[in-house]
């Protein structure tokens, strides 16, 4: 019998905004460790999931979708998607098939595709296309997209996967520990992520956000939690999660909507976040919520480092 070879490293999950970056990083870590959501620029800065098995330890990176930045966040977001493409092992490119063929012809790579790709290929490691959403596409129009790209770059693989159903991540999984340099594991086999549970309870409170507001408030929110505690029981035992967090927002009009008629909105959001808060912790949770206002808080240095923004190059 021929011996195992152990290996492991990084791979980071790069593309445009909402292409399902993060949703392929919950289906590859069974754990809803990004938030998500059909509002574009959801990612905000880099989230690491480990995958161990008996054979392969490997480091998924789920970067900000890149876009041209329009403020400081949004510099810090790029610096993320550099850091990650440095880190990188193996870099996973991701595409929205579906926008892909939604296109009556193929003209070629989009010049903002073809931007992050030679970025790609800047770094001298193997680069995978996912062509994502096929769960949406139909099987003969990926032959034309596979054939287009196939032909303008040299993809160590191009593989059609679904992030949402997890159709082809099986594959993809065989795929990236053939990449793999050959290597012992970096992290315990029983890490999952860098993310802590603070960190993890300012997103899910920011997912909610997300889905229950709209247009420019999502994007000029921002989550931190003021305070965490966490009664025990003789045992040592977490009883509860006794948590207070604030959203900062840019405008008095924003935190008038996010506040809603007499507090209906808060208390949705506060609602939603908390249900997932508990199933995150396994314990029960009491979550209150302030909105305060910083006018543009996005281009504020000292907000930014308060945030957790400066750590990212
Ligand atoms: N049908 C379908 N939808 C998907 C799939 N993957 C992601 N989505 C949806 O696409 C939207 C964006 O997904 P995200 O995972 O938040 O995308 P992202 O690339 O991380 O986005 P940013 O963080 O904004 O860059 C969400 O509504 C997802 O549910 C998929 O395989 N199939
Ligand atoms: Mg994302």
């Amino acid at each position: 019998m021929s011996e195992q070879i152990y290996r492991s490293g990084f791979v980071s999950l790069i593309g445009r905004p909402n292409v399902g970056k993060s949703t392929l990083l919950n289906q590859l870590s069974g754990m809803h460790l990004a938030i998500t959501s059909p509002k574009p620029q959801t990612t905000r800065a880099l989230v690491r999931a480990i995958v161990t098995d008996d054979n392969s330890q490997i480091v998924f990176l789920d970067t900000p979708g890149m876009l041209r930045p329009k403020n400081r966040l949004g510099e810090s977001m790029k610096a993320s998607v550099h850091t990650a493409i440095r880190e990188a092992d193996v870099i996973a490119v991701l595409v929205d098939a579906t926008a892909a063929t939604a296109k009556q012809a193929y003209p070629g790579v989009p010049q903002k595709e073809g931007e992050l790709l030679k970025l790609a290929f800047s770094r001298q490691v193997p680069v995978v296309l996912l062509l994502n959403k096929v769960d949406r596409v139909r099987k003969e129009a990926l032959l034309p997209l596979i054939a287009l790209y196939a032909s303008a770059y040299s993809f160590a693989a191009i593989l059609p996967v679904s992030a949402r159903t997890g159709d082809g991540i099986d594959e993809l999984l065989d795929q990236l520990r053939q990449l793999l340099p050959q290597g012992a594991p970096v992290f315990p086999a029983d890490m999952v992520t860098d993310q802590t549970e603070r960190s993890l309870t300012a997103e899910l409170i920011r997912e909610q956000i997300l889905y229950h507001t709209e247009k420019e408030i999502p994007h000029g929110t921002a989550v931190t939690i003021e305070s965490f505690e966490e009664p025990v029981d003789e045992s040592g035992e977490r009883l509860r999660a006794v948590i207070h967090a604030v959203i900062t927002c840019e405008r008095d009009t924003h935190k008038g909507i996010l506040i809603g008629k007499g507090g209906s909105m808060l208390k949705q959001i506060g609602q939603d976040a908390r249900q997932r808060i508990e199933q995150m912790l396994g314990c029960p949770c009491y979550l209150e919520l302030f909105v305060k206002v910083r006018e543009d808080w996005r281009n504020r240095p000292g907000m930014l480092r308060g945030l957790g923004f400066d750590d990212q190059n």
